[in-house]
């Protein structure tokens, strides 16, 4: 087939998803055109299949706010003219899904130009209840002709928010097994000072409550030797560096900010913190679990699916719950590793790359008819 993927480029769950299902779609055999603003992080260069298109948006002076969906918009129409493209599938429903519906009217006839729209999280939970947003958004969903959402918490609360009248279908997030994997580590009682080590990955919005991260930290090595690796950034990261500096801890914070290398990071850690106050998936996590990671997370949205029983969820905006829920677990090595045996199961039996992106072939089959 040959598919139309659109993105944001940025720091987030939803780019990553979008880019690495581009890259598994073209290593399967299809030919994928990716749309963004900018080349996304994790877009590797050379892989075969895969072509990458960039959406420029220009800036008059009379712009305040240039018109970016505009010129998504006629982007996709030029590739689909260009790459005769068999069905779009954008990630992230604000404005994504609302360019694919004008670039459909614009091609002037439905069958010419179906379009996937992927609900990531915060387009519905936190921007898309914005009234600005909400009825164009909602009216592109119903236009979609297919609606995915990445838990079934977000596809319940698609429901709840938008009141859509269309199937979410939950289709998970997918993670590459292969290249996030356990590597051997000393044991704890092998290391200097038998130092544990935590890890949390975000873009520092403050959705992701940070700083409770570090809270729960500054409890915790206090009982044990400690450090944590933060990988990220965004808008809260000085205020989360800040509250560990007052909180005595900032010699054993270390702040990587960007990185491309996540894979070779992630396996180095004992365990994941996730303070979140809403994550509809929890990518990093995932991620983590798949290196073999277990992780303590808030019990938020659509992190008990995630998670199942491999890790541990503890209340909202509780870093004391945090802290005890991380301490039983790496203070205790065998358990340590029955969670982390357990989510690299997991990981590999529900979320692993092939299974998760056949779903999308099917539906992109389906709606191409
Ligand atoms: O909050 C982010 O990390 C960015 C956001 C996005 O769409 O770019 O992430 C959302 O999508 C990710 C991929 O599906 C999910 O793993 C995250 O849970 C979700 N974030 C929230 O719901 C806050």
């Amino acid at each position: 087939m040959r598919i139309g993927i659109v993105c944001y480029p940025t720091v987030g769950g939803s780019g990553v998803v979008a880019t690495e299902m581009a890259i598994a779609l073209a290593q399967r055999g299809h030919e994928v055109h990716l749309l963004s603003y900018d080349r996304p992080g994790r877009l590797r260069r050379g892989v075969p299949g895969l072509r990458f298109h960039l959406v420029q948006v220009s800036a008059y002076p009379l712009f305040r706010y240039p018109p970016y969906d505009l010129a998504l918009a006629t982007r996709m129409l030029e590739v689909r003219e260009e790459a005769d493209i068999d069905v779009f599938h954008v990630h992230y429903a604000i404005p994504h899904a609302v360019s694919a519906f004008l670039a459909r009217s614009m091609c002037g006839d439905n069958a010419c130009m179906p379009f996937v729209t992927t609900l990531h999280g915060t387009d519905i939970t936190v921007v898309g209840s914005d009234r600005a947003y909400m009825r164009p958004t909602r009216f592109a969903l119903e236009q979609s002709n297919a609606v995915t959402a990445v838990s079934r918490y977000l596809a319940e609360e698609t429901q709840l928010v938008f009141g859509v009248r269309k199937e979410v279908e939950v289709v998970h997030n997918f993670v590459d097994v292969e290249r996030f994997k356990p590597v051997a580590r000393k044991p704890w009682r092998e290391r200097p000072d038998e130092e544990r080590v935590l890890v949390h990955a975000s873009n520092f919005r403050p959705v992701k409550r940070t700083a409770d991260v570090v809270r729960a930290f500054a409890a915790i090595q206090k009982q044990i030797p400690a450090r944590l690796v933060l990988i990220g950034d965004g808008p809260d990261r000085d205020h989360t560096l800040a509250v560990a500096s007052d909180l005595g801890c900032i010699d054993k914070v270390e702040h990587l900010g960007m990185q491309e290398n996540v894979q070779d990071l992630l396996p180095q850690a004992d365990l994941f913190l996730s303070a979140s106050e809403t994550e509809s998936f929890g990518l990093s996590m995932l991620e983590a679990m798949s290196c073999g990671v277990p992780s303590v997370s808030t019990d938020v949205g659509g992190c008990s699916e995630v998670l199942g029983d491999t890790g541990r969820l503890v209340p909202f905006n509780q870093p004391e719950a945090m802290a005890q829920a991380a301490l039983k677990i790496l203070t205790d090595e065998a358990l340590h590793q029955r969670l982390s045996v357990a989510g690299r199961q997991r990981a590999i039996e529900h979320f692993a790359t092939d299974r998760i992106v056949a779903q999308y072939e099917a539906i992109y089959a389906r709606v191409v008819g």
